[in-house]
């Protein structure tokens, strides 16, 4: 039986990855935060007791940007694959939090590959890096390869590069198996509310239902690759079990514009939406939708642009070249941006419609935006 410790366990990767995991055989430790409020929702299904035999599933609380935690989790658990996926992983965000970021997510690698040194674990243990498409930024090329050169444009893409590189030196400096899958954007039920994907999900569900007029997003312009996070734990495990260790690019090789996204959730209930604010002065993009005398009835739906989303520095285009994957691991992706979308909004409908019985029965909804 191998044994896997997967940080960012309650995060979307690593509830898929933790589940595919196990079903493989795998005994799975995950690392996770304290925080004032449950925050295992994602992973609660897999929960062992621990007071049985045999348990698989076990989770330890530690945090990237404390060394000391993290040798000890590594050396209590002694892992044959560690899935370093723990991030602070909101770009829009890092702008905020820059040190943070870097911390977490730049030197946050770097304690795990020392880690595996000090405790001699240098032939044992296998690691892979949750490495990104926002590495390449503003665009050199297009579709973008292993071999595109990078432009970080965040504080949190210039704190993933860092961790891109020292991954590659650990590997070619002690022999490690260490690998980065550059990943693109891929989402599910499960991505956090806040990514552009699951806001827009959410709010075509809640739109449908009554329980919200607008949605307020930012550049409607930029272009993404999406896939399904379902398939792309499939390639980070599939990285880790080649005969060499390599960087590997996951994508689907589509890019679609965040509005054609935006239609196409809306369409699966039937609505279609309308794009409000587009060449007005930034404050009167959003006074439109707040203003009164633009009521919107109930079943239409409106999108506001609001430039408060708009990033300093943004990536307009991503499109991905997944072909060494698809050669070399035998990766293919199974869902498609259609069926992505579908399943992305049969689940935001199934929760809001849940959602609805409790409010009409008069109780409070925890985690309740909008
Ligand atoms: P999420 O934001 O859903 O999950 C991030 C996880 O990291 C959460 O479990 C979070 O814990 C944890 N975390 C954050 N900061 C720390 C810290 N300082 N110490 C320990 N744990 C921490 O991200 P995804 O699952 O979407 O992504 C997984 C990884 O892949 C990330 O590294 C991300 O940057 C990268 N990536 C993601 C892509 C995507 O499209 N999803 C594409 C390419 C790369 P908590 O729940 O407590 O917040
Ligand atoms: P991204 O994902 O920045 O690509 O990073 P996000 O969904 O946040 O943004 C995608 C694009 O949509 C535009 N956008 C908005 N984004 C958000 N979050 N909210 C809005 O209201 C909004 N309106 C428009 C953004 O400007 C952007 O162009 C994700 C994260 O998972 C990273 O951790 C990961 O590395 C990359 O994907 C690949």
């Amino acid at each position: 039986m191998k044994t896997a410790l997967i940080t960012g366990i309650t995060g979307q990767d690593g509830a898929y990855l933790a589940e595919l995991l196990l079903g493989k055989g795998y005994k799975v430790h995950g690392v996770k935060r304290r925080s004032s409020m449950f925050n295992t929702d994602r992973v609660d299904h897999l929960y062992q007791d621990p007071h049985e035999q045999n348990v698989n599933f076990k989770m330890h609380f530690g945090d990237l940007t404390d060394s000391t935690n993290l040798i000890r989790i590594i050396q209590e658990t002694q892992p044959d694959e560690i899935y370093n996926l723990a991030a602070m992983s909101h770009v829009k965000v890092s702008f905020d939090t820059p040190e943070y970021t870097a911390n977490a997510d730049g030197l946050g690698t770097l304690r795990i590959l020392e880690a595996i040194r000090i405790l001699g674990l240098t032939e044992k243990t296998r690691v892979y890096q949750a490495s990104t498409s926002e590495l390449y930024g503003l665009v050199q090329a297009v579709p973008q390869s292993e071999t595109t050169p990078f432009y970080p444009r965040s504080p949190y893409a210039v704190a993933k590069l860092y961790a891109y590189w020292i991954t590659v030196n650990y590997r070619e400096a002690y022999g490690m198996f260490a690998c980065n899958g550059i990943l693109f954007n891929h989402e599910s039920p499960l991505r956090g509310e806040t990514f552009v994907t699951r806001k827009i999900t959410r709010a075509a569900a809640r739109i449908a239902m009554g329980l919200q007029e607008c949605l307020y997003l930012g550049n409607l312009e930029a272009r993404r690759d999406w896939g399904h996070a379902k398939d792309y734990v499939e390639a980070m495990w599939r990285i880790l079990q080649q005969d060499e260790p390599e960087d590997f690019v996951i994508a689907t090789g589509v890019t679609t514009t965040v509005r054609d996204f935006v239609k196409m959730s809306f369409a699966e209930v039937g609505i279609e939406i309308e794009f409000w604010g587009e060449g007005v002065d930034e404050k009167g993009y959003v006074a439109a939708c707040n203003n009164p005398e633009y009521q919107v009835e109930i079943g239409k739906g409106v999108v506001c642009v609001d430039p408060s989303y708009f990033r300093p520095t943004e990536v307009e285009l991503l499109i991905g070249d997944a072909t060494k994957s698809k050669t070399k691991l035998g990766w293919e992706p199974k869902y498609d941006l259609p069926a992505l979308v579908k399943d992305m909004m049969q689940a935001d409908v199934k929760l809001f419609k849940r959602d609805t019985y409790l409010l009409d029965g008069g109780h409070r909804i925890l985690n309740y935006h909008e």
